[in-house]
């Protein structure tokens, strides 16, 4: 698989690459073709050709690339994969938001309401009349609450873990929740990946699971503090397991914090919850209650089966903007080609 053309673009500051055939088409080969191919010892692998392409010195440490391949399942648009430079993503919401308005943008006439198969599930997308664009996730859920983590540095921290998509430790520090907890803003971008990095540590520490979605591992942490803007219900400061924080508010995160706040009772179903970022922009987000069934994680096909009980549907609305097109060159001659500098013997 050559990968020909790329185009950048950035949803409320976290870059996407979407990643397309000649011509802007996207790949004839389908999502789980993909995923057979790419797949070893039960481990999906990105190669590092692949990966490369979201990593220094081809990409912004953050970026997350996009390739779109056709679908397998009738109702879908296209298929899609998501990784970044550490790996496969299970989903990703603002690179969702970014393939949406990249696919109008290269001329795709997508119906008004158009769906996109991801390895985790099926997720609709809707351009509003403002032009923000709308996704709905795959079902959301906690998995376990006030889960305990020790801090190497001493102390801990409590969180929940819930998939949105991905895996999230989320640690509350918006002063709403758990009860009496004081609240704070977010400190220095430093401090807080020093933080989020300690709680990462220790969840691998602890070796910490989640259900049976994408293998149980918790690759992201997400904070919550209080927000800076007027008009956002919180801020988050999420770690990605690509070792730096999401610049936009972070679909995937939002979608498990609904989650988490539709279990404690602390958001109602259709309300709106704007979500600032660690970069002050906005998702507006809200939800719908699904019934699901109760079910066992340690059954390796629970993922396949139906929702979990407890299961909300998020609803996520951001905005994307296109930065950048172009044509990718491998230069054989290149060191940096897979990523890593490897000078040939
Ligand atoms: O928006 O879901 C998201 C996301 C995941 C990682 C970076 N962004």
């Amino acid at each position: 698989m050559q990968i020909r053309r790329f185009i950048d673009s950035h949803t409320e500051g976290e870059p996407t690459r979407v990643l397309l055939a000649d011509d802007n088409a996207p790949f004839s080969t389908t999502l789980p073709e993909i995923l057979a191919r790419w797949t070893s010892d039960g481990r999906l692998k990105i190669p590092p050709d692949m990966l490369a392409l979201a990593a220094n010195p081809r990409a912004a440490d953050a970026t997350v690339c996009a390739l779109v391949c056709a679908p397998s399942t009738r109702d879908a648009v296209c298929g899609v994969l998501f990784w970044n430079a550490a790996g496969a993503l299970g989903m990703c919401g603002h690179a969702t938001i970014g393939l949406a308005r990249t696919l109008a943008w290269a001329g795709y006439d997508l119906p008004r309401v158009a769906t996109f198969e991801t390895r985790v599930g099926g997720v609709r997308v809707q351009t509003l009349d403002d032009g923000a664009i709308n996704f709905t996730n795959v079902p959301s859920y906690v998995h376990a609450r006030d889960v305990e983590v020790v801090l190497e540095q001493g102390g801990m921290a409590r969180g929940d873990i819930a998939w949105g998509g991905n895996w999230f430790f989320i640690v509350r520090h918006d002063g709403r929740a758990p009860a009496g907890k004081a609240g704070r803003r977010m400190r220095s971008h430093e401090e807080e990946l020093a933080y989020t990095n300690a709680i990462a540590r220790g969840i691998a520490r602890a070796k910490l699971r989640g259900g049976a979605e994408n293998g149980g591992v918790i690759d992201h942490v997400s904070l919550i503090l209080q927000p800076s803007r007027g008009d956002a219900d919180a801020r988050n400061f999420v770690l990605c397991p690509n070792g730096t924080f999401d610049r936009s508010p972070c679909g995937t995160g939002t979608s498990a914090l609904l989650a988490s706040l539709a279990a404690r009772g602390e958001l109602a179903p259709k309300a709106m919850w704007r979500q600032e970022s660690a970069i002050g922009s906005l998702f507006c987000a809200s939800y719908a209650a699904i019934e699901g069934t109760p079910r066992d994680d340690a059954d390796e096909n629970a993922a396949e089966l139906s929702p979990r009980a407890g299961s909300v549907i998020p609803s996520i609305a951001g905005r994307a903007f296109i930065v950048a097109e172009g044509r990718v060159v491998a230069d054989h001659g290149d060191p940096s080609r897979c990523g890593a500098w490897i000078e040939e013997a």
